[in-house]
């Protein structure tokens, strides 16, 4: 069944129903919603990436990204729904309404898609991309320590075999490749929002180094707006702060690639849980957790819209 009136939020899916419904919901939504494909995976699985626009000509952009760990199924779950509720809301709520008559936003749910196949065929666990490494028989590499910002650094590792393998060369992945060459090619993205899991956090640069970027007052006080309104809708607590403060110095993340790249507006999300299910939570999770971000996303975009 092909329709985004019977398709199910509250579970779980493949790859190929994602697909799927990313058609129905052009098809649904043609004059606010299409599907760009941006490249190839590793295995020749298509890149897509849905475009909200109401026109103009290369607008101030939004991208936001779920999945890129492909383990983090609350990650690609919520990206269904929020990309659903951006459809649903445009020209009934006044905020998404506004970002979208003068801003696009480009959403990748599954930015990941051969390790999110090797999750439901092989091994649930599986984090990093299924790119074969020269030399070894572990497979993959971290797509967030692969970006050329602090590229190879102590914040990942040389290990083909480790979790946070960076890779051969930064961009080696060519899903990330694929997001660098769109967000330069576009050249007006003002902000990204690359979505993980788990922990509660809302983070902003810099992971690859401790010292604060230039907008660190505005970034934190913005990140401390939007999770208090994440909190506001069922008390789910989040902390927020710079990578490195929060968490632990990682190199090669997307946001500090970002950054550097004239991206002054760019967080992460480290949904639900903090740890009790990890990255196996619940379907009944999804909508919830869903629900509770989309606040804590509409104070980034109208703030971005606003700046
Ligand atoms: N954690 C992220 C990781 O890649 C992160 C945390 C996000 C670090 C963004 C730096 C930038 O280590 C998970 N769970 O993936
Ligand atoms: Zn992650």
């Amino acid at each position: 069944e092909r329709s985004t009136s019977t398709f199910n939020f509250a579970s779980y899916h493949t790859i190929d129903e994602i697909y799927d419904w990313m058609d129905t919901l052009v098809a649904d939504h043609p004059s606010l919603v299409s599907k760009i494909q941006i490249g190839w995976s590793y295995e020749n699985r298509p890149l897509y990436v849905l475009k909200f626009s109401t026109g103009g000509l290369n607008r101030p952009a939004i991208w936001l990204d779920t999945g890129i760990h492909s383990r983090e199924w609350i990650t690609q779950a919520t990206g269904v729904w929020t990309a659903n509720k951006i459809a649903k809301e445009h020209g009934r709520d006044p905020s998404i309404t506004a970002i979208l008559d003068s801003m696009d936003i480009f959403f990748e749910i599954i930015t990941n898609p051969d390790g999110f196949a090797f999750t439901h065929s092989s091994n649930r666990m599986w984090r990093k991309t299924r790119s074969i490494n020269a030399g070894s028989d572990c497979v993959g590499v971290d797509p967030n320590r692969n970006w050329d910002a602090g590229f190879g650094g102590s914040g990942s590792s040389s290990n083909p075999c480790a979790e946070t393998y960076h890779g051969p060369y930064a961009h080696s992945e060519r899903e990330v490749k694929a997001i660098v060459d769109f967000i330069r090619g576009h050249g007006n993205v003002k902000s990204v929002i690359s979505i993980h899991s788990y922990s509660q956090m809302l983070l902003f640069p810099y992971g690859y180094k401790t010292a604060p970027v230039p907008n660190h007052q505005e970034l934190n006080e913005l990140a401390k707006k939007a999770v208090s309104d994440l909190a506001a809708v069922y008390g789910t607590k989040y902390v927020y702060g710079s990578i490195a403060d929060t968490i632990y110095r990682a190199d090669g993340t997307t946001i500090d690639w970002a950054y550097d790249n004239g991206v002054k507006y760019s967080f992460t999300f480290e949904l639900r849980d903090t740890g009790r299910y990890g990255f196996l939570l619940p379907s009944t999770h999804i909508i919830p957790t869903a629900t509770e971000t989309w606040p804590a996303l509409l104070d980034i975009m109208v703030h971005v819209l606003e700046h």
